[in-house]
């Protein structure tokens, strides 16, 4: 199978952290691309036609996209268990990856304003909004985490995924400061090994 990556890209990084969860890591051929919302490699284009990474070519000529079903895929194709499949704990659990993307778009969001937009054109309040997003989401993630603490689930490795991002990216984002919890959380989880074997770069 083959996948459109980037190293950056924190969807890419679920698609790999699954993968690894899967145990079928090196199954996946990285196809490495450089691409921003107005630059979109040929090949990828005729693949994906909304020109975005991840992408999975797989074995049969088809492409999955995007990285929530490519995950659901290979958790389904290659039994990782990764989702609860009844219950209340179900929505809960995609209610917190639903959570962890959105962390997500804001930080690229931002970073697209910040990296892409020319800066005539920037526009701080913009990006103030998003970080605001990302905040209001760690603050409630703070009062979860509790709950989920001792789970490994889709939900959870989103989350774990989210907050490397805007390390990664946001390194002044002080969110350790006004969410305690979390960051004990994330600290210990983070040393999963499909999360280490998959850090930002
Ligand atoms: C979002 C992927 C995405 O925004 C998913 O796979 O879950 N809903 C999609 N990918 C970015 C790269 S990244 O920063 O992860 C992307 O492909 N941007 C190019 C563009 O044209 O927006």
């Amino acid at each position: 199978m083959k996948l459109y990556h980037n190293p950056a890209s924190p969807f890419v990084r679920k698609v790999r952290v699954v993968a690894a969860e899967c145990g079928i890591a090196d199954q996946l051929q990285l196809e490495e691309v450089v691409l921003t919302p107005v630059n979109t490699p040929d090949q990828l284009a005729s693949d994906n036609p909304l020109g975005k990474i991840p992408a999975l070519q797989l074995d049969n000529g088809q492409c999955l996209y995007d990285s929530r079903v490519i995950c659901e895929y290979l958790d389904a194709e290659f039994q990782g268990d990764l989702y609860p499949i009844e219950g209340w704990q179900r929505w809960q659990v995609l209610r917190l990856q639903a959570m962890a993307d959105g962390l997500c778009y804001a930080a690229v969001l931002v970073r697209y304003e910040g990296f892409v937009r020319p800066i005539d054109k920037q526009w701080s309040q913009w990006i103030e909004a998003q970080l605001a997003k990302c905040r209001r989401a760690i603050a409630q993630l703070e009062q979860d985490c509790a709950q989920y603490s001792d789970q490994i689930n889709i939900g959870t490795l989103s989350i774990a995924i989210a907050l490397g991002y805007l390390d990664f990216r946001n390194p002044d984002e002080a969110w350790r400061d006004y969410a305690p919890s979390l960051a004990s959380w994330y600290a210990g989880f983070s040393q999963r090994a499909s999360l280490q074997q998959t850090l930002p770069a």
